[in-house]
């Protein structure tokens, strides 16, 4: 079973950002997660452009870009200008008012466009967007956080995108609270990544590169 694991950035130990992306690159992470708030969309901030630049310099492996940010668009050349083809963005359709076009100028620029999908955003609303991105970031928290709590009713969104995901040409990546129980359960179901955060790999007293082996050979 092939799934992917990518480390949510925002969790990381500023202190030796070097050495945490080292340690993951070499434990064998396969993206690195940017989490980029605005205080306005969501009550946060968390990484800034200038964390974003350092990591793809650091690394050739992919990064995987969350906007949680009012209006994307306003701002997506930012973004866009520095980052490399086949890194992900992902918008909150809610965000904006014309979340299709953003996604477009996504596309033009050649990378991997995604929508993220609030715990209280259903799949009938953003369903012509399933038609267009490559990767929905199911949301099992409310974004803004990093150490919240499973929201147990997303469970049947994941179970409802799984049915259409082969049609309509997504992939499904899992954002929020992820845990061992979450990865045994939906990795076999057709899962395609996961974001891990401090449940599962930061604060861990234990090598990121462990850690990896274990979730991929799923022996927790
Ligand atoms: C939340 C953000 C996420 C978190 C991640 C943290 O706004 O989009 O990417 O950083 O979920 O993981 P955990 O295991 O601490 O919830
Ligand atoms: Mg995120």
């Amino acid at each position: 079973m092939q799934f992917q694991l990518m480390a949510s950035m925002m969790c990381a130990d500023y202190g030796n950002l070097e050495r945490e992306v080292n340690d993951l690159d070499e434990g064998g992470i396969d993206s690195f997660h940017i989490d980029i708030m605005d205080g306005r969309y969501v009550p946060n901030f968390a990484m800034s452009l200038n964390d974003m630049n350092y990591i793809a310099r650091a690394s050739k492996k992919p990064l995987d870009v969350h906007l949680m940010i009012e209006h994307p668009n306003n701002r997506i050349h930012l973004f866009l200008n520095r980052l490399r083809k086949g890194d992900t963005v992902y918008i909150h359709p809610e965000a904006e008012y014309h979340p299709s076009a953003t996604l477009q100028s996504i596309i033009d620029a050649g990378m991997i466009p995604g929508i993220a999908v609030n715990p209280g955003t259903s799949v009938e609303m953003v369903m012509e967007m399933l038609r267009i991105v490559k990767r929905v970031l199911v949301m099992s928290v409310n974004p803004g956080n990093a150490g919240q709590m499973y929201l147990p009713y997303v469970g049947k969104k994941i179970t409802k995108l799984l049915s259409l995901k082969e049609d309509m040409g997504f992939e499904i990546y899992w954002d929020g609270a992820c845990s061992a129980d979450k990865i045994l359960e939906y990795a076999p179901k057709g899962v395609k990544g996961f974001v891990l955060g401090t449940t599962l790999l930061f604060g861990q007293d234990r090598p990121y590169g462990e850690t990896l082996k274990k979730i991929r050979n799923l022996q927790f």
